[in-house]
């Protein structure tokens, strides 16, 4: 299968039709729903918007836990100019695994919820009449997939997701399904890496198509000059005085490439890119060789009434509010986010840490879910979940290499790494990902606060560190809190003192944080406390300078399953679900509009 990863584009030779909107949609609780026909469609479904997850348009409560089959189907119309293209269905995101029917017949099927795919279905189509397009999706966790969990079976019968992780099981179709049009001679990928300075850049490309045939490559600048141009599958396009892609300050170029046969074009595709370098150096992070701190956070795709769906006036919002507070930087906890996000991250020249679902490796969080003792990576469930793994990361890396605002990538979210046998899984995970970038941009992973610099096995692996810590909130909370910050400083004191030299960056440190919970002196929960966590973390920050990065969780409060732990979801937002203020966030705002970008270096 091809699976093109490359963003829909319309020109002379691609077509892009959106078919989001109302869907029929039905539940199948017994896997039946190709016995009775539905790929062929039907017409007495619920109708259900598109993209979106279904959960909480429900006012019942079997309806929004569903856990199992579902279906959603549409009709759509191919008009007969587009005969002698190939035709294609590309899914945003079907959350956790789908199977795609066109007209009945069955086209493929897909794993993974949060990553893209698309149905050749040009054998299955009819020019000039309706089509029927039909989903089966299965939403169910499992410790063998990502991200990782349990299917549990309710005594009445229903089946109910227990997720090792800490977000709510939004399914559904959560991002845009797209139609496209594209020419049976066709780019299928293109990648490209830089090297700059002041006076010039050079863009090294490489395409990628489905055929022999000849490339023409150009470069335009913002005011759609022509800068530079080059010929053939791999070449460079040389930029002179070239504007940079700098953090915060963002430039984009357009590429355009043409795929030439027998001296005609038959295919041509462009898109937005941005010059810039990345590198670790010591305890430095470097774009564009000059040193960056990281602020910004960790965040997700939540919001009122469609769940997990990609929603570009949220995105904007959120990219409002991360500009308003002095945010640089982002990880896209806890999975690859929809592909208009990093649209937005390249214009504003934010920078993203793209993580892939790898979420819930770790028994302590079923435990803290459910009840289980044992080390994750002991499960006999680990070679199926591998497969799963790479397979995401390997796409993740195709989807998204090239953005400029893609600063790393993360392989997993808190793993449970204190146990030898994480060892050969991660072995095995950073060098089957090790020549997937061409940008070779660093990777890494979060550690979770079991995973102590004493405790932690895998320290070897990543190019920097990704800490999650919580003093002062599940443990050393109220007023041990000074505990807390002396126990966070002697673990520091240990990477201090180690040869380790790399960045260290906090992905992850908070307290739930009740909006408009006022109390002197503070208390947990209220959002005088919120601020004097922060204070704490901050003290600490200021006093090491291997730490590069500063990401608070979370951006956002946002809805998670319901436990004796949370109140209606996480909150430990800095903004509320519906992304107000809380006091913190003006708290930070002061700190981070005064922290210059490169702070910390040369010191
Ligand atoms: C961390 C997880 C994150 C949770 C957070 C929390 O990475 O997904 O939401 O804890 O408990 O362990 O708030």
């Amino acid at each position: 299968m091809e699976d093109s990863m490359l963003y829909p584009v319309i020109n002379n030779y691609r077509s892009d039709e959106k078919l989001d909107g109302l869907w029929n949609f039905k539940f199948d609780p017994a896997s039946e729903g190709e016995k009775q026909g539905w790929q062929n469609g039907f017409n007495d479904g619920i109708k259900m918007p598109v993209p979106a997850s279904f959960n909480d348009f429900f006012t019942d409560k079997d309806a929004r836990e569903y856990t199992g089959d579902f279906w959603y189907t549409k009709k759509f119309f191919l008009p007969i100019y587009f005969k002698g293209q190939d035709i294609q269905i590309r899914f945003g995101a079907a959350t956790h695994r789908a199977v795609v029917f066109v007209n009945g017949q069955k086209i493929r099927s897909h794993e993974g919820g949060f990553l893209p795919f698309t149905a050749e279905v040009s054998d299955a189509v009819k020019f000039g009449e309706d089509n029927v397009v039909s989903v089966k999706i299965n939403n169910e966790l499992h410790r063998d997939a990502l991200p990782a969990g349990d299917t549990m079976t309710l005594k009445n019968g229903k089946r109910m997701a227990k997720p090792f992780f800490d977000f709510y099981n939004y399914s559904g179709l959560n991002r845009s399904v797209h139609l496209l049009t594209v020419p049976k001679d066709r780019i299928t990928d293109y990648s490209t890496t830089y090297e700059v300075s002041d006076e010039q850049a050079t863009v090294h490309y490489t395409v990628t198509a489905n055929t022999d045939a000849d490339f023409k490559v150009s470069l335009a600048d913002e005011n759609g000059q022509v800068v530079a141009t080059s010929e053939g599958q791999s070449g460079d396009l040389v930029v002179k005085d070239p504007t940079l892609w700098n953090v915060r300050d963002a430039y984009l170029y357009t590429i355009e490439i043409s795929l030439i046969k027998d001296g005609q074009t038959v295919d041509t595709y462009s898109d937005e890119i941005g010059l810039r370098t990345i590198e670790i150096k010591g305890h430095e992070i470097l774009v564009n060789h000059q040193s960056v701190y990281l602020r910004g956070f960790g965040r997700h795709e939540d919001s009122i009434y469609a769940g997990r769906a990609f929603d570009i006036n949220v995105e904007r919002r959120d990219m409002n509010l991360m500009k308003w507070i002095g945010a640089n930087s982002f990880r896209s906890s806890h999975y690859p986010y929809d592909e208009q996000v990093y649209r937005f991250a390249d214009r504003e020249g934010i920078l993203v840490i793209d993580e892939v679902p790898a979420v819930g490796f770790k028994m302590a969080a079923a435990s803290f879910l459910g009840g289980l003792d044992q080390s994750f990576f002991d499960g006999d469930w680990i070679h199926e979940l591998y497969k799963k793994h790479i397979d995401q990361v390997k796409d993740m890396i195709k989807r998204d290499k090239n953005h400029p605002s893609v600063l790393a990538w993360s392989l997993c979210n808190e793993p449970d790494t204190s146990t030898d046998s994480a060892v050969p899984y991660f072995t095995k995970l950073f060098n089957d990902s090790a020549e997937l970038d061409p940008q070779k941009r660093p990777r890494t992973f979060t550690l979770n606060e079991d995973d102590t610099f004493e405790k932690s096995k895998c320290k070897q692996f990543p190019d920097f560190f990704l800490l999650n810590r919580y003093p002062g909130w599940y443990h050393k909370w109220g007023y041990e809190i000074s505990d807390g910050e002396a126990a966070l400083r002697d673990e520091l004191d240990e990477w201090q003192k180690s040869d380790i030299d790399k960045p260290v960056v906090f992905s992850e440190y908070g307290a739930d944080t009740e909006p408009g919970l006022h109390k002197l002196p503070s208390i947990m929960w209220s959002e005088e406390y919120q601020i004097e966590l922060l204070e704490m973390f901050d003290r600490v920050f200021d006093s090491y300078d291997f730490i590069r990065g500063e990401q608070p969780w979370n951006l956002a409060d946002f809805q998670t399953v319901e436990g004796n732990m949370r109140v209606n979801g996480n909150k430990k937002g800095l903004f509320t679900r519906d992304r107000q203020p809380k006091a913190a966030a003006f708290y930070l705002r002061k700190r981070w509009t005064k922290l210059p970008l490169n702070y910390k270096s040369g010191q």
